[in-house]
């Protein structure tokens, strides 16, 4: 806990009146007596910060600040200290005592949580009248005795509220296609719907993609590679094809030169672990002899195109390109070999089921281990001799 610098942690302002409580509530939350406590009003002066484990949210400032209600001239100059405190403060605790307050109307630019103090000393009656006036403070009593636990997970929710915009604002900046195209291209999507391909739909990264296209104003058309020529023909521009890659050489000789290709798995493997450890990993395929172990990883057993690929498309390719019979062993969902030694080289599905930690973990292994590894997708372009097509895009 001591490790995280305060200016890393988030800051906890307890705000109110004097003698409202504030100290007595800020020494109950660290669990130490730091800020004095007494009966006399304006007690605390000078903004207090500590640094303190908030369980189970993880580190966090709080700050014991001067009361608000001095009206005396040391008092103003106290308020104004008080104010710039706030300024730095993510989420403010304003602290009332429950016998000088019925409710509260101070309005705070930031996250507030209201605590009612003190209200041992309200009657049965007025206390339930206050709750049900203020559905959403918390209330304490006893000098925190009781109450303290709510405050602490109210805390919690508000500070992990704060947090979840910036993880949708991480989850903004990963986009599929929407840094390699500006808004209004055309894309053209090319998925064979085979015996091999899932009943009445599509798969995850087939439809994670078009959405992706959506989402950054594209327009996108969506084919199977029989009608691909045709739609070419009728559109009158494309700035990128997206094709499956099992029938990556077909589409390639379909698609002019003068447009961008790649492939759903290239998409895959750059969004997915890392694409220039995958593009360095196939130039080891020319250094693989007979019988050497190849480890192939698939996220998922569900996907028979996929199966299929690792299964019987790769061995074969492997054969007819490189002129050698490579052993494969394959590992599927979260199974991962414990010991690496006995492979040559690593090849991975798009990981689209596996969560992307579980797939930086993986990667992070293989290379510790010095083992090359490459995806379906860029192995499969790699052995066909249409990488450099493929990439062409990324540059
Ligand atoms: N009855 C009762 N008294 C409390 C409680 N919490 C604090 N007090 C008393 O209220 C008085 C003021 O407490 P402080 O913690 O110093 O209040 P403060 O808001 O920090 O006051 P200033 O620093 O002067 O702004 C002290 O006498 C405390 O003992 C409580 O839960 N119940
Ligand atoms: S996890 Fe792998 S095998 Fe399963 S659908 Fe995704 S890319 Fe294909
Ligand atoms: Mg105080």
């Amino acid at each position: 806990m001591e490790q995280t610098p305060i200016s890393m942690r988030k800051h906890i302002a307890l705000v109110g009146d004097t003698n409202s409580g504030k100290s007595t509530l800020f020494n109950r939350l660290l669990g130490q007596d730091i800020s004095i406590v007494s009966d006399v009003s304006g007690t605390t002066t000078d903004s207090v910060i500590k640094a303190m484990e908030l369980i189970p949210y993880g580190p966090v400032a709080l700050m014991d600040t001067a009361g608000l209600s001095d009206e005396s001239e040391l008092g103003k100059q106290r308020m104004d200290k008080t104010l710039k405190t706030l300024d730095r403060a993510d989420l403010i605790l304003y602290i009332l005592d429950a016998a000088a307050h019925e409710a509260s109307a101070i309005y705070f630019s930031k996250p507030a949580v209201i605590v009612f103090n003190k209200c041992e000393l309200l009657d049965e009656d007025t206390l339930l009248w206050l709750k049900k006036e203020n559905q959403n403070a918390v209330f304490l009593s006893n000098f925190g005795n009781d109450g303290l636990e709510a405050l602490k997970a109210r805390m919690v929710e508000e500070l992990k509220k704060l947090d979840a915009p910036v993880e949708e604002e991480k989850k903004e900046e990963e986009t599929w296609v929407g840094d390699l195209l500006p808004e209004k291209s055309t894309v053209v999507l090319v998925t064979p719907i085979d015996s091999a391909a899932p009943k009445g739909r599509l798969i995850l990264p087939q439809v994670q993609i078009l959405r992706d296209c959506l989402d950054h104003n594209m327009k996108v058309m969506v084919t199977k590679e029989t009608e691909l020529k045709e739609v070419l023909d009728e559109l009158k521009k494309v700035d990128l094809v997206i094709t499956d890659s099992q029938i990556f050489p077909m589409v390639d000789e379909i698609v002019p030169k003068e447009i961008p290709l790649t492939s759903f798995s290239m998409l895959l493997a750059r969004k997915k672990g890392d694409f220039a450890q995958y593009l360095e990993g196939v130039s080891h395929f020319a250094n693989l002899k007979d019988g050497d172990a190849i480890l192939v990883l698939e996220g998922c057993t569900h996907n028979t195109t996929h199966e299929d690929i690792a299964r019987r498309k790769l061995p074969v390719l492997v054969h007819n390109k490189l002129g050698v019979g490579c052993r494969f062993f394959y590992f599927s969902g979260y199974d991962f070999p414990d010991d690496l030694s006995e492979y040559k080289m690593a090849l991975s599905c798009g990981m689209c089921m596996i969560n992307k930690q579980e797939v930086e973990t993986r990667m992070k292994r293989l290379k510790e281990a010095n083992i090359p590894v490459s995806n379906y997708g860029v192995a499969i372009a790699y052995l066909n001799g249409i990488l450099d097509r493929a990439t062409e895009i990324f540059k």
